[in-house]
């Protein structure tokens, strides 16, 4: 685990500065450490896209009603109606996770949920901003200069 030491430097970085907001390069590596390259037709170009139009990727970021009722949590806006338990504490929908735990500074249970997303919706079509956005772009200049 040549990496670990790079972790601890930016969870490190993250405290001091109890920075909400992680940059590109951050992003991008933390994605391909959770396997996201090629992930069911996605590619890290897509997810830093959704995370930029979505949260500005802000960890902390918090969507306001939906009109189906949720709302949208974290960096990815990930969908309380669908995927999370907004009551404190409780794990349950299609990521069995509390909503809350969306919106801290650890992003890898956001990954492990979106990669649950991806895969029953086959790619990001679940996210509007996504489509919106991102869907048939190039969208090379997501990922340009963050190479690990
Ligand atoms: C996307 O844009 C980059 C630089 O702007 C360019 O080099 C690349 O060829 C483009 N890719 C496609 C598929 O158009
Ligand atoms: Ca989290």
């Amino acid at each position: 685990m040549k990496n670990q030491g790079f972790v601890a430097f930016l969870l490190l970085l993250i405290s001091v500065n109890e920075a909400k907001r992680l940059d590109r390069c951050e992003l991008t590596w933390f994605l391909k450490k959770g396997d996201m390259d090629g992930y069911y037709g996605t590619t890290i170009g897509d997810w830093i896209c959704l995370a930029f139009y979505g949260s500005r990727f802000n960890t902390k970021s918090l969507g306001g009603r939906n009109p189906d009722g949720g709302r949208n949590y974290g960096i990815f806006q990930i969908n309380s109606r669908w995927w999370c338990s907004t009551q404190k504490g409780r794990k349950s929908n299609g990521c069995n996770a509390y909503c809350g735990d969306f919106i801290d500074d650890d992003i890898r249970d956001d990954i492990a949920c979106v990669k649950i997303i991806a895969r029953e919706a086959s790619g990001l079509d679940a996210w509007y901003l996504w489509r919106r956005n991102c869907k048939g772009k190039n969208l090379s200049r997501w990922t340009r200069g963050c190479e690990f």
